[in-house]
């Protein structure tokens, strides 16, 4: 077997101070694309316009033929088709999902890595089969420790190939929020969102959310696969080991008011009163204040909150800016959760940009 090779399959790297954005981030970027700022105004994304993440390829699997396997440590290794993963009680939840590396292209150094900016970020309504109950079908026996859940989509990744797979903790697989879905917003799920099978975490990153679902197996020893021990992780010096990433940190978003510039997409509005609208969402707890600053972070003010929906999907939340003075502004949102998290104004800093909250700055230009 030929090895893959640093140039086809390069380690992790900081750009250096003034690097450009390259090809091959801009090759990633063309690749997974953002949510339109615009469809905040949704309480569900159209699938379409929802952020989409893809390591490899989107691997296009035949339905008919489609297998879902259970094994490893287990009593009753089970193997069903799509009918029969369709067949079994369903459960539904609004879920606001997000990438862990959401403000990776702002953060200084920044990794070369997909380069997002703010919009890596979508609600789907998600339908499809508790993750226990599948479980518990199978048996799981004394001493497991670990789920594996492997995705049909293969790669290399910093010279390590494999296919896409995460591992959970047994006692947070069996938890009640996990599943397995199979329709977004009512359809079957479109190939870019894990056709047909994908797992929901709610409330964690988009890493944990494997898609293309052929293979479930628990382990009687811990997972040490590349995305769980390499990839999402909180580290700041090379080889670091670091803090997994788990769960959303608090996050607030504003729908650029006004029309844009077509190059730079400065938002254009009249001298006069604006309802500015967005979301907020936390995977660690409801989101319960708001505030907006329409000078660039120096004073903060107090939105009104939106209905608290369900348990996962985002808020909604406005406030009027009386935009009285022309010239150019900048305008910002920052989200608290009820156990008290609260978005920083400057960023925090990891190695891979991992989990960075910090908050989206929108210029927007009165004019008389
Ligand atoms: N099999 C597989 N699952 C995957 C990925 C992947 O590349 N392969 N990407 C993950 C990442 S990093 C994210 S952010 C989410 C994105 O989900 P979406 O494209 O449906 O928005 O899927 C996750 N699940
Ligand atoms: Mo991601």
């Amino acid at each position: 077997m030929t090895t893959i090779d640093e140039e086809t399959s390069p380690r992790s790297r900081l750009a250096d101070p003034d690097e450009a954005i390259s090809f091959d981030e801009l090759r990633l970027a063309t690749r997974n694309h953002g949510m339109p700022l615009e469809m905040l105004d949704l309480d569900l994304t159209p699938p379409g316009l929802h952020y989409v993440l893809v390591h490899y390829d989107i691997p296009l699997l035949d339905p008919t033929t489609w297998r879902l396997a259970v094994d490893g440590h287990v009593e009753r290794p089970v193997s069903l088709d799509l009918g029969e993963v369709l067949a079994l009680p369903t459960v539904s939840h609004r879920v606001t999902l997000e990438c862990a590396g959401n403000g990776r292209a702002r953060t200084t150094p920044r990794p070369i890595s997909q380069p997002w900016l703010d919009e890596a970020v979508g609600t789907a309504e998600w339908a499809g089969v508790p993750l226990a109950a599948l479980l518990e079908r199978a048996g799981v026996k004394q001493g497991a420790v670990d789920v594996v859940f492997t995705g049909a989509d293969h790669g290399v990744e910093r010279g390590v190939e494999q296919d896409y797979q995460r591992g959970l903790p047994l006692g947070q697989a069996l938890s009640e929020p996990l599943f397995l879905a199979h329709t977004m917003n009512g359809q079957p799920l479109p190939p870019q969102h894990g056709a047909p099978l994908r797992l929901v975490v709610p409330g964690w990153y988009g890493m944990a959310h494997v898609k293309w679902l052929t293979r479930i197996t628990v382990l009687d020893r811990p997972f040490d696969g590349f995305q769980n021990e390499t990839a999402y992780r909180i580290t700041h010096q090379p080889g670091e080991q670091g803090e997994p990433v788990t769960c959303i940190q608090p996050r607030a978003m504003l729908r650029p008011p006004g029309f844009p510039d077509f190059q730079t997409r400065t938002r254009v509005v009249d001298v006069g009163t604006h309802r500015l609208t967005g979301r907020a969402w936390s995977g660690l707890a409801p989101i319960e204040r708001v505030e907006v600053s329409v000078d660039g972070g120096s004073t903060w003010v107090d939105a009104d909150l939106g209905p608290l929906g369900g348990p996962y999907e985002w808020r909604a939340w406005s406030w009027s800016w009386q935009a009285d003075t022309p010239g150019r502004h900048e305008l910002s949102a920052r989200a608290t959760d009820a156990a008290g998290n609260t978005q920083p104004l400057e960023q925090h800093w990891n190695r891979q940009a991992m989990a960075n909250n910090h908050v989206q700055r929108v210029p927007v230009v009165v004019r008389q």
